[in-house]
């Protein structure tokens, strides 16, 4: 399965499991996630999810490029829209979400680790949103969340800039609550997973909606215009060939249109 299903407990584990491609997010990954999502919801032994990625590399490099390549923006839009549904319903869930980040988050691997509630983060952690080296911009709310949770110069720094910023920094920045050693980082993740699950479900439910509204501002308003800048990305040369360097495995060069 594109995303697997563990149970510890009061914790459900949802695995995802393309380790090959980095567990690149394709359309079917989300599709399970979603289902899983389902499942999960309807459990009331289930109390907390943990997400995180299958293999020693990856929490998921991002959005499936090979999906991207040739999309016209109406193509970029629908599917940018696509992992909107998928983020923002991890973002209201009424369970709690924790994010086990066991390598690089990158992208839309990043963009839904930052739709979880508490991000936890192996030594081995790679955080980035590299859009910009592909001739587009972050597209699945990373330029809303990533602003919100750390602070927008350190979101403008990683956007402006496509790099990589490493575990230690990303906890300097709040971008993740706590960093673990690689091998402990589930353990760690089941562990506050159980702890919370001792606590009352509808106040945990419910103290999630409230602190959401915390930040809320406008946010779908300013995802919807996120939707709109990453779609007409999709109009310019410059995504052909950022995208054609990527697959290529050399450096791109931009035109600037
Ligand atoms: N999509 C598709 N395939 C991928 C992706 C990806 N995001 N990331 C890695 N892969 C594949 C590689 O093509 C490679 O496949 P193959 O073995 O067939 O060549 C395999 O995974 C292993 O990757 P590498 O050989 O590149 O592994 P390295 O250890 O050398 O490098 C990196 C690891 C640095 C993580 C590198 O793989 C990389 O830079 N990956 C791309 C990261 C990236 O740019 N992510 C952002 C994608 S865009 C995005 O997420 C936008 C979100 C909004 C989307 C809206 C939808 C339209």
């Amino acid at each position: 399965m594109p995303v697997e299903l563990e149970r510890r407990g009061p914790v459900a584990i949802a695995t995802l499991n393309r380790p090959e491609v980095l567990n690149a997010l394709s359309l079917e990954m989300l599709d399970e996630l979603d289902t899983l999502l389902d499942t999960i919801e309807r459990d009331p032994t289930l109390r907390v999810v943990v997400i995180t990625g299958a293999g020693e590399k990856a929490f998921s490099a991002g959005a499936d490029i090979r999906h991207m390549r040739e999309a016209s923006a109406l193509e970029a839009r629908a599917y940018a829209q696509r992992g909107h549904q998928t983020t923002s319903r991890i973002e209201s869930f009424p369970k709690p979400v924790l994010a086990a980040v066991n390598g690089y988050a990158l992208g839309g691997g990043c963009e839904l680790a930052l739709a979880c509630d508490i991000r936890l983060a192996s030594e081995t952690a790679r955080f980035g949103l590299p859009e910009v080296n592909l001739g587009i911009l972050p597209g699945w709310g990373g330029t809303q969340r990533l602003a919100r949770t750390t602070s927008s110069g350190f979101a403008k720094e990683l956007i402006f800039t496509g790099r990589m910023c490493p575990a230690d920094e990303a906890l300097r920045h709040g971008l993740v609550n706590h960093v673990h050693a690689h091998a402990e980082l589930l353990d760690r993740a089941v562990a506050l997973g159980e702890e919370i699950a001792t606590k009352p479900a509808w106040s945990i439910s419910a103290a999630k909606e409230v602190v959401n509204l915390a930040l809320d501002g406008d946010l779908r308003g300013h995802l919807a215009r996120e939707l709109d800048a990453f779609a007409l990305a999709f109009t310019t040369d410059d995504q052909r060939e950022g995208m054609a360097a990527f697959f290529e495995k050399r450096p791109p060069k931009f035109a600037g249109h």
